[in-house]
């Protein structure tokens, strides 16, 4: 019997990435005077490392013109990601980002069957109101039982610890619950802490493989184009 279901915010929820933080990242780095900018190819490859301020951080690495002390790139990344977060619930509250399809339809869906929901996230608590007080109400947090985020681990994706944090707020066993997650990283997660995973294609992961996942498909509105992974398969 499923008791819960654990769901991804960023790719899963919504497709948040392209269009809403690689966009708002750039508006930062503009506001700052900053001269770097994202574009789409260069967003991808720094989406395997999750975090916005952890991202900046890694990207530095790349710029001569970067601050040479360690201390000064961390204040600049906290300032990045802080504007960063302002452009970004503009942009939500703006309605530039939707929710994905079928994803409102299965939470009510669950919400019918008595099946509990939960998020496991990476990203700021604050990005994540932004998105839900637009597409489900001032009550969104109603909707879930565990609100799992960034800044309440310790380690993030492909760390375990938010889904270990999951269960624990749920008092499930892993096996009693399913994660629907996007990306290679937070199926890792998933994974790690044991908790079945199902994958949601995204644009940013259209081609990914994905070993940790039970099954696949390209978005929750198309259940007959879904397929389960085979053991030491190949993601699709
Ligand atoms: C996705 C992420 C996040 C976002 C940006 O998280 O890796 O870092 O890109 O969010 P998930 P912040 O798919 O687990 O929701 O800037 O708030 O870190
Ligand atoms: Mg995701």
């Amino acid at each position: 019997q499923l008791a819960a279901v654990v769901w991804d915010v960023d790719g899963t929820l919504a497709e948040t990435e392209r269009d809403g933080h690689r966009v708002a990242f750039n508006r930062a780095f503009e506001a700052l005077g900053v001269p770097w900018r994202w574009d789409v190819a260069r967003y991808g490859e720094l989406l395997t490392v999750t975090g916005g301020r952890e991202r900046l951080l890694r990207d530095m690495g790349t710029h001569a013109d970067a601050p040479a002390l360690l201390a000064e790139r961390e204040a600049l990344a906290q300032r990045l990601h802080e504007r960063k977060n302002q452009f970004y619930a503009e942009l939500v509250q703006d309605g530039a980002i939707a929710l994905r399809p079928g994803v409102v339809a299965l939470m009510s869906a669950c919400a019918d069957r008595g099946v509990r929901m939960a998020l496991a996230t990476t990203t700021s608590r604050t990005n994540v109101a932004a998105l839900l007080r637009v597409h489900l109400g001032v009550r969104w947090a109603a909707w879930f039982d565990v609100v799992v985020c960034g800044e309440d681990v310790r380690h993030k994706k492909p760390d375990p610890e938010v889904y270990l944090q999951v269960l624990a707020g749920l008092r499930l066993g892993p096996l009693q619950t399913l994660a629907i997650e996007d990306s290679p990283v937070g199926a890792a997660a998933a994974r790690a802490a044991e908790v079945p995973v199902v994958v949601t294609r995204s644009v940013y992961f259209e081609q990914a493989t994905f070993d940790d996942a039970i099954a696949i498909g390209p978005g929750l509105h198309r259940r007959a184009d879904w397929r389960p992974v085979l053991r030491g398969g190949h993601g699709d």
